[in-house]
């Protein structure tokens, strides 16, 4: 196992990759945030993953979306128009001229930013799998069954217009310096303590606010870490000013992402059992992610079980989770290590 610079990758264990990748037929890669990070998106656990200076996880989360939709809508706003404005970078088209060649070649995508598809991979193809939705569909929040594919109108209405975001995110409560870093977790957390004390017919659950957390610091509670203030983020914006489903006009639209606790998709669950249980894996490539998510974060050991040699590529060593010896580590940026690995001339050829 080598642990090559991106601009000086080790010659052995690179020509023994491509022998593996020309050999290979039926190839799975598993991608995440990292793919896109050289086009300028940010990942979701690095240093720049906050949206302004808070924990984005609560906003993407159910909870986050119960509290107040308009600040989840003001957060994939902002996502969607970030998207829209990058570019593939060498990466995904490494990807995606892999993916012509070898036609067995499927990849398990968690990245909801649509540029793979744009780099070219027919999302209609069977080769890509959106295992974490799309920033560009939108569904019934209720679950009366409407979806509305690719649409890229911006903004969705007058309240989401860029520009507006910045102004009404960061309200009161948070006082000086840096805010604290409040997450979905602590809120659950401190819903969950408070349906205990009041009772489950006293209690309701609404936004959580610096008084909810008190009761906590009263009873000496240590389960839950509640920071000094909690922030009192809201987007002031009104259910009747979003988008609502055209459908059922009952319940708003929210964008078709998959948050903790909710289930992938179906269809698309059913298809990733079936590459498991079909003939042998050759080789399964382990792009930009950290792991830590599941179901994904079990996908490569599920390829091992059928035979796959894994090759990693990944920034940082700490997420090359429990490599194995004759695993292939490729550390440094996606966007430098996959145009040379993938594609350098006559590799593909089967
Ligand atoms: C570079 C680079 C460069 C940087 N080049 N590399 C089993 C055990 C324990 C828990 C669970 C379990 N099964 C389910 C759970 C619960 C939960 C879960 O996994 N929790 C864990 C955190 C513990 N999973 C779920 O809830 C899932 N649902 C589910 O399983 O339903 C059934 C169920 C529910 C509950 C219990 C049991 C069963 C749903 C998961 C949904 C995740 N959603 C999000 C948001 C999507 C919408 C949006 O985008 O807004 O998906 S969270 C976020 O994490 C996003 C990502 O797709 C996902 C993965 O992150 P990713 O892509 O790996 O990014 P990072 O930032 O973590 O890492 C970036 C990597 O790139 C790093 O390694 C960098 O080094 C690297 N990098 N630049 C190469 N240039």
């Amino acid at each position: 196992m080598s642990q090559p610079t991106p601009s000086n990758l080790d010659p052995t264990s690179v020509s023994s990759f491509r022998k593996h990748l020309t050999n290979s037929t039926r190839i799975i890669a598993i991608l995440g945030a990292g793919l896109s990070a050289p086009s300028g998106l940010p990942t979701f656990r690095s240093t720049n993953a906050l949206w302004h200076n808070h924990d984005v996880f609560l906003v993407a989360s159910p909870a986050g979306w119960r509290r107040d939709p308009g600040l989840v809508w003001q957060f994939y706003s902002e996502r969607r128009r970030d998207a829209r404005r990058a570019s593939p970078n060498p990466a995904h088209y490494a990807l995606v001229e892999l993916a012509k060649r070898k036609k067995g070649f499927v990849a398990l995508s968690q990245n909801v930013d649509g540029l793979l598809q744009r780099a070219g991979l027919d999302g209609n193809s069977g080769q890509l799998k959106l295992l974490h939705g799309n920033l560009f569909d939108l569904s019934c929040a209720g679950g009366c069954g409407y979806v509305d594919r690719d649409n890229f109108v911006d903004p969705l209405c007058d309240v989401l217009a860029e520009g507006r975001t910045r102004a009404n995110v960061l309200g009161a409560g948070v006082q000086g310096g840096r805010p604290p870093k409040v997450s979905a977790l602590l809120f659950e957390g401190i819903a969950a303590k408070n349906r205990k004390i009041l009772g489950e017919e006293k209690f309701a659950d609404g936004a959580p606010t610096a008084g909810d957390a008190a009761p906590l610091r009263e009873l000496g509670e240590d389960v839950v870490r509640v920071p000094d203030a909690v922030p009192e983020l809201h987007s002031g914006i009104e259910k009747e000013e979003l988008p609502w489903c055209p459908r059922c006009k009952e319940h708003l639209l929210r964008p078709r992402v998959v948050w903790f606790g909710e289930s992938l998709p179906e269809d698309i669950m059913a298809d990733v059992d079936a590459l498991f249980e079909e003939d042998k894996i050759d080789l399964c490539l382990v792009i930009g992610t950290s792991s830590k998510v599941w179901p994904t974060a079990g996908f490569c050991d599920q390829a091992r079980k059928r035979g796959a040699k894994v090759a990693w590529v990944n920034m940082g060593a700490d997420d090359v989770k429990s490599p194995r010896q004759d695993d292939w580590v490729f550390l440094g940026d996606a966007a430098v290590i996959l145009p040379q690995i993938l594609v350098a001339e006559g590799v593909l050829q089967t």
